[in-house]
């Protein structure tokens, strides 16, 4: 991974000492740089574009080339992200006029590759701005991505980034490969991030129903409670690997909520439904 420290800090570290600390930002380098073609346009990617157009964007009735960047952010899983920031420049190609050239910048799932399907893989609209050749020759864009960029980091730590023409006609344009993911994170609670209840299963068994919840992704030795609507509860420690298998006896039938708490604060639940 590539990180380098936000320009600023050498300036202000004198100002402010050690408080700078705790809201210092990184700034992420893309370690994918791509663009892909869509034609025939179907919504689908294609192709790649190859140099120098990895930063392709265009969008015309018969094709469309969105272009991507992929950030290793796998140091800020597990941390509190304070503030998420994608600052880029769209630059010109063909500066003919077509009007007001609008884009969409949106997060995605990345992988640490450039797959043509990241072209349309899904993602969250997370600003838009646009500009207007040939009088401008560019666009620096700044937009906060913060909610989308914690999300994404629950499930892996590959942010991907995607720009994407939303004017047509949108001549040749070129996405920077200098944007940059502007990150601070907090320290790594106790917490991994993966506490959660993996099943609550509630069975019959000689007359009697018996609730088994497993509580999975915890740190080893953790605390946990496990607590039903019933009001009952239940202690104990999670076992080496981060694991508890919980129960319970004699559960009157219907439904229920059981509501689990770990040590270092994570909580989850999950309903159950008794014979
Ligand atoms: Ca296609
Ligand atoms: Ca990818």
């Amino acid at each position: 991974m590539r990180l380098v420290r936000f320009a600023g800090h050498a300036l202000t570290v004198a100002a402010c000492g050690l408080l700078c600390d705790a809201v210092m930002a990184d700034d992420v380098s893309p370690a994918v740089i791509a663009s892909i073609h869509d034609e025939p346009r179907d919504g689908f990617g294609d192709t790649f574009n190859e140099s120098p157009f990895e930063g392709l964007l265009r969008q015309q009735s018969t094709r469309e080339d969105r272009a991507v960047l992929e950030y290793d952010a796998e140091a800020y899983v597990g941390r509190p992200i304070l503030s998420a920031r994608i600052l880029g420049r769209v630059s010109v190609n063909n500066a003919f006029d077509n009007g007001p050239r609008s884009f969409n910048v949106l997060v995605y799932a990345g992988n640490g590759a450039r797959d043509l399907a990241d072209f349309e893989a899904p993602g969250v609209v997370v600003g838009s701005f646009s500009y207007h050749p040939p009088n401008d020759t560019f666009i620096d864009f700044d937009v906060d991505a913060t909610d989308a960029v914690a999300d994404l980091l629950q499930g892996g730590g590959w942010i991907g980034v995607k720009v994407d023409c939303s004017s047509e006609p949108n001549f040749p344009n070129i996405l920077s490969p200098a944007t940059l993911l502007r990150i601070e994170a907090g320290e790594p609670s106790d917490c991994t991030g993966l506490e959660r209840i993996g099943k609550a299963k509630c069975k019959q068994r000689n007359g009697v129903n018996k609730l088994t919840v497993k509580l999975t992704g915890g740190l080893a030795d953790d605390d946990y409670a496990v607590t039903l609507s019933s009001g009952a509860t239940r202690a104990g420690a999670l076992d080496d690997v981060g694991e508890a298998v919980v129960k319970f006896k004699r559960l009157p039938s219907g439904a229920g909520t059981a509501d689990a708490t770990w040590g270092c604060g994570a909580t989850d639940s999950r309903r159950y439904d008794c014979p």
